[in-house]
Formats: structure tokens, C-alpha cells, sequence
């Protein structure tokens, strides 16, 4: 089939139209907290080191979207003005003071307008504030179990419940905490490396057995916030969900109170709920 000009044109912006679409359709479908369908971007930010690193993103889309453009700027204008036909006699310059200084200190500076952002970040990201609530979350095959030593040291199990919505993602028990608090997250593994990350708090990191690792995070909205095991940890890995409630103060001390009781005598029964799961 061959197209005319007009045709053309008109089928690439018929193409763009539902490119367009579907990119707001896809924000619009977006839900905080957890991964919706056609999602392309990141997960909506529900803390400040999340919102660091949206931004961190796309200011380096902005970066790489302009050198990319730029890249093609300078083929285009090498196959049009200099191919053999337009441009029979090439020039044998070999050297250019100027253009040899620009291809230098180009790169340099962009190099810095990324490292500069890039670290401010990553000290975001590694700096503990003073933690109002500390969190020990332990990876096992195939859960997690979650301590609070601040609130009466109690410790429970967190299963994946197959019933609950979103599939795959839902628990039989959440991770409770405080909005607008600082949580400090100790991380470590009971049997092989597991990871500990959800998405929306910017949250990502091992958990290694024999070792205690720590990040961060200070939830900014009330909701239900999903993450997911993100290391290979054996054959149920993709079943070891992370759900966080994040509810406000009172909420948050009511909870404590029931969960007191209710897991009073909970860490023996982390063997048995393992060989449920693995089944
Ligand atoms: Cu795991």
C-alpha cells in the first residue's frame, strides 16, 4: 500500500493522538500505592525520598532527551549537507581549538548538573533522621515478620492472604505506622538475602542474613501502600508481599493496643505459617 504525504502525516498524528492518550489514560489509571494497569512511570510518591527521586528522574529524562535530540540534530545535518553529492570536495580540517574545548567541557558540566542532584539524594537516602518508630522487618521463605521494640516489643508474621485485593499483593498482616512520622526500618534476612522495598516510599534494600541493614521512610498520605520481595530468594519469591497502613496518631496508638494482645504470643508460630506457605 503506499501512502501520499497527506496520508502520512495524517496517520503519524493519528498515532500520536493515541499516544497521548494512552499516556494520560495511564495517569490517570494510576493508583497510590501500588502498580495499575498500563502503567509506564514510577509508582505516585508518598515521601519526601520518593519525591527526590521522581524528581531525580526526570530531570534526567529532560538531560538525556536533549542530548538524544541533539545527537540526531548533528546526523541529520551530517547526511544532508555532507554527503557526497552536496558536498564533493570535504574539508581535511583535523583540528579545532574552539569545537575541541565545547566537546570537552560539554560533557563535564552536564556530568556535573547530574552528580550534584545525584548525591544529594543518595545522602537523602542513607541520612537517618532521628526516627520517631523503629520497624524490624525480617525476610524468610516465603514472609516477612515485622518487631515493633518501641511499642511493647511485640512481633508478628505477615502472610500473603490469597483472597485479598490486590491480588498477590494483600496480607493477612499489614505493617501499621503513623503518618507523617519517621520510620526507621531495620532490614534483615532469617534464611537467604531477601529485599525489602516499597515502591511509593522510595524504599529498597537487602535484607542479608547476619546482618542488619536500615533505610527510612516518612509516610506523607494515609492509605494502603504495597511493595514486593525484590531479590531471588527461592521458589515463592514472587508470593512475599509488604503491605503498610499508614494511619494517623490515634489510629496508630488504638492498633498498638489491640496488636499488644493479639500477637502476645505469636514468634513460635513462624515455622508452622513457613510450611503453610510453602506448599
Ligand atoms: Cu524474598
Amino acid at each position: 500500500m503506499k501512502l501520499s504525504k497527506g496520508q502520512m502525516g495524517g496517520r503519524l498524528l493519528g498515532l500520536m493522538v493515541a499516544g497521548v492518550a494512552l499516556v494520560t489514560g495511564g495517569t490517570a489509571l494510576a493508583e497510590l500505592g501500588q502498580p495499575a494497569p498500563w502503567e509506564y512511570g514510577l509508582q505516585g510518591a508518598a515521601s519526601p525520598v520518593m519525591e527526590s527521586i521522581t524528581y531525580f528522574h526526570d530531570w534526567l529524562l529532560i538531560v538525556i532527551t536533549v542530548i538524544t535530540l541533539f545527537v540526531l540534530g548533528l546526523l541529520v545535518t551530517v547526511v544532508i549537507k555532507f554527503n557526497a553529492k552536496a558536498n564533493p570536495v570535504p574539508s581535511r580540517t583535523t583540528h579545532n581549538t574552539l569545537i575541541e574545548i565545547i566537546w570537552t567541557l560539554g560533557p563535564v558540566l552536564i556530568l556535573m548538573a547530574i552528580v550534584v542532584p545525584s548525591f544529594k539524594l543518595l545522602f537523602e537516602e542513607l541520612d537517618l533522621p532521628k526516627a520517631d518508630l523503629t520497624i524490624k522487618a525480617t525476610g524468610k521463605q516465603w514472609y516477612w515478620s515485622y518487631a515493633y521494640p518501641d511499642n511493647g516489643k511485640f512481633e508478628f508474621d505477615s502472610l500473603l492472604a490469597q483472597d485479598k485485593q490486590p491480588r498477590l499483593l494483600g496480607v493477612d498482616n499489614e505493617i501499621v505506622v503513623p503518618v507523617d512520622k519517621v520510620i526507621r526500618v531495620q532490614v534483615t534476612g532469617a534464611d537467604v538475602i531477601h529485599s525489602f522495598a516499597v515502591p511509593a516510599f522510595g524504599i529498597k534494600i537487602d535484607a542479608i542474613p547476619g546482618r542488619l541493614n536500615e533505610t527510612w521512610f516518612k509516610a506523607t498520605k494515609m492509605g494502603m501502600f504495597y511493595g514486593q520481595c525484590s531479590e531471588l530468594c527461592g521458589k515463592n519469591h514472587a508470593f512475599m508481599p509488604i503491605a503498610v497502613r499508614v494511619v494517623s496518631d490515634q489510629d496508630f496508638a488504638a492498633w498498638v493496643e489491640v496488636a499488644k494482645k493479639k500477637f502476645a504470643s505469636a514468634p513460635g508460630n513462624s515455622f508452622a505459617s513457613a510450611a503453610d506457605v510453602a506448599q
